[in-house]
């Protein structure tokens, strides 16, 4: 018999990649992690998504794919869309899921190409208000998604003064753009959505309504936050952020019988097209490991423990808030109601680019972020911090008391860069952050500060790779 191959372990069978995957996963145990869509997943889900599932294809639903060898998948498959259904206390009569989604993006564009025909109108928030790429966002000069391209959208904003959904605006808007889809959800938005109103607003033009709550689908799980589901015609998800899960993308969608104010109840009939639209209008095979991981997640998230952490998780982004405003930060919306706060940095007299790149030098990960009113998406006024991450790593309230000094002595040093700057140039700004003696030596002592502090608090999965 011949040599088998393919058994070596990754150490020795790719020692640089397995080098660059420990030297991933010491600055994640070492930094702290802040950017608000990321999570730290269990070893269980690592196991799952580095099975040999990774193996099969399965193109098309349980029961009915184009290839043979599909029993065990299949089953693997359907507990997932069980699970999927449980996590969120859907009844099968009344809804179902399609797992197969690559991620959230893939995930919104099968739900276009399902409920809208090419250039039918759809309203999502505006990116620079907190909305998502995938809401229909085009600038002046440029339509930026696809789902701008191939659909005409029209961006709805927050309220300049208070941070949140100007729902009257929102209304007007639609009685004059009479959009086919209208998309609750955000990528940057600390506030509850009114998923009520947006129904009612919906209703007045005959539009769909569709959840995206990719960043708050934990937090909706866990019964933290309310839930679009009473609500919507379809909810899509991500199952990466407060999920918690591998990096994946689902789509719920109603049976049922679709109420219409004024008009006799008409039965659903979207499954087969959002099914379709993902394969194989859009996809090919599905990732059944990642499904397997995503199923394993999701029983995680039917736990007391996972609605323990959720709780947690926005228990420690109010006290965030709280302790950066004590600071004298500005606060978009002047809280948050789930894992996000976002922080408006130009009263603070710096903005997002050169407050994101200082942390990132001193092992604090956050991201730029525009906040309302910004004119300009590249140069993006505030910085957008999420607890999901740390919380998994068992920080709580005394914890983010230290995490909100420690932002603050990082905006301290980006202020000293920039007082040092002779011209308004980011590249200036980095030139300096990186070679000047002054700036080096605080920016070494406070990576030094995170560093022993974030390193002495558990991390999940395995402990090399
Ligand atoms: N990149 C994700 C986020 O940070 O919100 C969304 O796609």
């Amino acid at each position: 018999m011949g040599k088998v191959t393919g058994n070596t372990p990754l150490c020795d069978a790719d020692p640089e990649l397995y080098g660059l995957i420990k030297q991933e996963k010491s600055r994640q145990r070492s930094c702290l992690e802040l950017i608000a869509s990321e999570n730290f997943t269990s070893k269980a889900v690592m196991d799952a998504a580095g099975s040999c599932l990774t193996n099969k294809y399965s193109e098309g639903l349980p029961g009915a794919r184009y290839y043979g060898g599909n029993e065990y998948i299949d089953q693997i498959e359907r507990l997932c869309i069980k699970r999927a259904l449980e996590a969120f206390s859907l009844d099968e009569r009344e809804w179902g899921a399609n797992v197969q989604p690559y991620s959230g993006s893939p995930a919104n564009f099968a739900v276009y190409t399902a409920l809208l025909k090419p250039h039918e109108r759809v309203m999502g928030l505006d990116l620079p208000d907190g909305g998502h790429l995938t809401h229909g966002y085009m600038t002046d000069k440029k339509r930026i998604s696809a789902t701008s391209i191939y659909f005409e959208s029209m961006p709805y904003s927050v309220n300049r003064d208070t941070g949140i959904i100007d729902y009257d605006k929102l209304e007007d808007q639609v009685s004059y753009f009479r959009p086919r889809m209208l998309i609750a959800g955000a990528s940057a938005y600390s506030r509850e959505i009114d998923y009520k109103r947006m129904r009612q607003i919906a209703d007045s033009t005959g539009a769909w309504l569709v959840a995206d709550m990719a960043h708050i689908g934990g937090l909706i799980s866990a019964g933290v936050i309310g839930s679009p589901f009473p609500y919507c015609d379809v909810v899509t998800t991500t199952t990466h952020k407060t999920l918690r899960g591998s990096r994946s993308g689902i789509i719920f969608f109603r049976r049922g019988l679709r109420e219409v104010p004024g008009k006799e109840p008409v039965p659903y009939k979207i499954e087969n097209d959002l099914n379709f639209a993902v394969f194989p209008a859009l996809q090919g095979g599905p990732h059944n490991h990642i499904i397997a991981a995503v199923a394993t997640a999701l029983k995680e998230a039917n736990t007391d423990e996972f609605r323990e952490y959720q709780r947690q998780v926005v228990a420690n982004s109010k006290a965030l808030c709280v302790f950066l405003q004590n600071k004298g930060y500005k606060v978009v919306s002047d809280g948050t109601d789930n894992h996000i706060v976002l922080v408006d940095l130009r009263p603070s007299g710096i903005d997002g680019n050169r407050v994101d790149q200082t942390l990132d030098t001193c092992s604090i990960t956050a991201n730029k972020n525009t906040v309302p009113g910004d004119k300009n998406a590249f140069r993006p006024g505030g910085v957008r911090l999420g607890t999901s991450a740390l919380t998994t790593r068992q920080f709580k309230e005394s914890e983010f008391e230290i995490v909100a000094q420690l932002i603050h002595e990082g905006i301290e040093i980006a202020k000293c860069v920039q007082d040092k700057q002779e011209t308004k140039l980011l590249k200036e700004f980095k030139e300096i952050l990186l070679n000047d003696k002054d700036i080096l030596e605080k920016t070494e002592a406070l990576k030094k500060k995170v560093v022993n502090f974030a390193s002495s608090f558990p991390m999940p999965g395995h402990d090399d790779i």
